[in-house]
């Protein structure tokens, strides 16, 4: 009902998540070029196998970018849907399912809707078909202008491996699409070779086997390998294109790609032991956003998925107060730090909440529960007010 969203509304105006940063309106009438990397853990920045980088590129593009290195992911069984739901709508996902499939017919006031009120045309770029994740439906109730999926490009045996089309062909295949966008324009990649089990043409295998007993992980590292170098090239396609210039790129992870079964293997290749809480850090996603013209600056501060939509609009000037949402602009420095995983564990400045235990961040120590249990009521109230709106069909009531 009305009151269900007005509660809603006046719990997020009471959260203040509108500060603004000293960047608010830095890439005003720019355009976006939102990539999402597939499975793309943040442990493998500025890694090496055997004495080689995993992510060359990814690292080298940090230094004149803003580097986010504790983004934690908030998906569920929706995965990379879940991810894109958060960067357009900065609602969290359902619990179970995907919003995608279970709510598409719901009211939306997403990025593209958002945006084209400041004249910005939308589209998704995707190599898998339309109906996968029921992305066709959803982005007709997101208000998208295009999407191009599998039937937008040359898919061949030779040029696809595991989910589909590989990530060079797909990017390569996408820049005339790109160029012929209205400007400016959002547009969102999704990229699709660095998926379980990570498979590799012999061609496309740029780095050692890191050898840790573990086959899954050791291709992990490869097809990471591959999308850092199929990115550069993209790079320099924009280039040339004269887009990079005039467009903030915005690279992300959508969840994580090794799953608890394998950590041997990334034990082995840290030699480390994973404590609780490092096992939680491995929930980090790369984020890392390049502003043209703009210096390089790495941000420690905890953030989410959740973040990523008010950190964009607020970097192109766009006040999100009129807009629903629970995220906050990752770059103003005297937000609140609070991130909600979906299953329920906490991130603040100072102490991590996870597997029913409390550990302090700076030590990573288990720490007396008297400082995590002050943040469970928030925590709840985050998810409780989110799922209220997807579940109630609440942002119709929205004005
Ligand atoms: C498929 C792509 C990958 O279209 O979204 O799927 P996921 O990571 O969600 O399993
Ligand atoms: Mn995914």
């Amino acid at each position: 009902t009305k009151k269900d969203y007005e509660k809603a509304a006046a719990y997020l105006e009471r959260t203040n998540k509108d500060v603004q940063s000293d960047y608010f309106g830095i890439a005003k009438g720019k355009n976006v070029i939102l990539i999402n990397l597939e499975s793309t853990q943040q442990f493998v920045i500025g890694r090496k196998v055997k004495g080689e980088e995993i992510t060359p590129f990814l690292n080298s593009l940090i230094k004149d970018s803003f580097y986010f290195d504790h983004v934690y992911h908030q998906t569920a069984q929706g995965k990379t849907s879940d991810a894109e739901f958060m960067f357009d709508q900065s609602l969290y996902p359902l619990s179970s399912g995907s919003v995608y499939v279970r709510r598409p017919d719901n009211e939306y006031i997403a990025m593209p809707e958002i945006l084209a009120k400041s004249g910005y045309h939308s589209a998704s770029f995707h190599g898998n078909v339309a109906s996968f994740w029921n992305r066709e439906e959803a982005y007709d109730a997101f208000g998208y202008n295009d999407f191009f999926s599998m039937n937008s490009y040359d898919v061949t045996e030779a040029n696809s491996v595991n989910y589909g089309i590989k990530d060079g062909a797909f990017l390569e295949q996408s820049m005339p699409y790109l160029k012929s966008l209205e400007e400016p324009f959002y547009s969102k990649f999704l990229l699709l070779t660095n998926h379980f089990p990570f498979i590799l043409d012999e061609e496309d295998i740029l780095l050692d086997d890191a050898d840790t007993g573990v086959d899954v992980v050791d291709r992990y590292f490869q097809t990471v390998r591959y999308q850092d170098e199929m990115l550069q090239n993209f790079f320099e396609d924009l280039k040339k294109s004269g887009l990079y210039e005039n467009s903030v790129v915005v690279l992300i992870g959508d969840h994580y790609g090794i799953s608890e079964s394998y950590y041997d293997g990334i034990e082995t290749y840290l030699d480390e032991e994973l404590s609780t809480p490092e096992e939680l850090d491995l929930q980090r996603v790369p984020l890392i956003i390049h502003v043209p013209g703009e210096e390089g600056k790495t941000i420690h501060h905890p953030g989410g998925q959740i973040d990523i939509q008010p950190t964009i609009l607020h970097l192109l000037g766009t006040d999100t107060s009129p807009y629903p949402h629970f995220g906050q602009d990752l770059l103003a420095d005297d937000r609140d730090s609070f991130v909600v995983l979906r299953d329920g564990d906490f991130i603040t400045e100072d102490v991590t909440y996870t597997k029913q235990l409390c550990y302090d961040r700076a030590t990573s120590k288990q720490t007396d529960m008297s400082r995590c249990a002050p943040f469970f009521e928030k925590r709840n109230k985050e998810l409780y007010y989110s799922d209220a709106i997807l579940n109630g069909d609440l942002l119709r009531f929205a004005e």
